[in-house]
């Protein structure tokens, strides 16, 4: 009799429990439904984004080892990475028994691919890799991090296995920059001033679709923030420099 009484006592307390950390932590709170066709229609688009983003992810890491022969190794590895990403985010729409829109993906990655290929021809390394190595794993970082929390179960799990990936890429760049800073800032500088509101640009693109798969476009903006002014801030620039090159975005 007693016994079965603390037994209660004990289920009240850890359901009480559970109702106060979920009121406390709404992220665990309200998963999208899945099977809607309007999630379905969203994901067709955001998927392919994401499938796109990492072969051009893995094509522009084979690009930049053309302009460093000696990191070919290092580099190499980095693009097979990017392969098996392609091949975990293609199972998630698969899963969900979507069809990635390519031909929407290819036009959203149009500009910032157009930019990459005329740095890469003029031997612009620096600007090749502020493109893809900081600014698209940003990006890529941050669409990661706010999708977890609210990716269906097996899509979760293979995103939090890709994002850890993408913090060494966003490292590699960072650390390139960093040891060449004093020969490559002012191009640093002009690169991201094009570039950077490129990126917003295609935040902003893909807000409303992000938005049906219960990812908020303010924290898109703020995990973006983090991971870039993180990033330029080990590259050791200053917190002026930092303020400047960020202001390329609303300007
Ligand atoms: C670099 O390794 C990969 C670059 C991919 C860029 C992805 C940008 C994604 C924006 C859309 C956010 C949705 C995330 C959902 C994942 C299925
Ligand atoms: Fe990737
Ligand atoms: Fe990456």
């Amino acid at each position: 009799m007693h016994n079965e009484l603390k037994i209660t006592d004990m289920q009240t307390l850890e359901s009480n429990k559970k109702n106060i950390e979920e009121s406390i932590n709404p992220i665990s709170l309200d998963l999208p439904d899945f099977t809607t066709d309007s999630y379905k229609d969203a994901y067709s688009r955001i998927n392919a984004i994401v499938i796109e983003g990492e072969q051009e992810a893995h094509d522009n890491y084979i690009s930049i080892a053309t302009l460093i022969p000696n990191e070919l190794e290092e580099l190499t590895k980095l693009a097979r990475m990017e392969m098996k990403h392609k091949k975990g985010f293609t199972a998630c729409g698969r899963n969900l028994g979507v069809v990635a829109d390519m031909d929407f993906a290819k036009k959203f990655f149009s500009k910032l691919h157009g930019n990459f290929q005329v740095a890469l021809e003029k031997g612009n390394l620096t600007t090749c890799l502020l493109i893809q190595a900081i600014l698209i794993e940003a990006f890529a970082i941050s669409a990661y991090n706010v999708y977890i929390r609210v990716a269906d179960p097996f899509a979760k799990k293979i995103t939090e296995g890709v994002v850890k990936d993408e913090y060494l890429h966003l490292n590699y760049g960072q650390e390139w920059l960093k040891e060449n800073l004093s020969t490559c800032k002012e191009e640093l500088m002009e690169a991201n001033k094009v570039n950077l509101p490129l990126i917003k640009k295609m935040l902003d693109e893909v807000a409303d679709d992000a938005s049906v798969l219960a990812m908020d476009r303010e924290e898109l903006m703020e995990e973006f923030m983090i991971a870039y002014q993180d990033t330029l801030m080990e590259i050791g620039l200053d917190n002026r420099e930092i303020a400047r090159m960020a202001m390329a975005a609303i300007v």
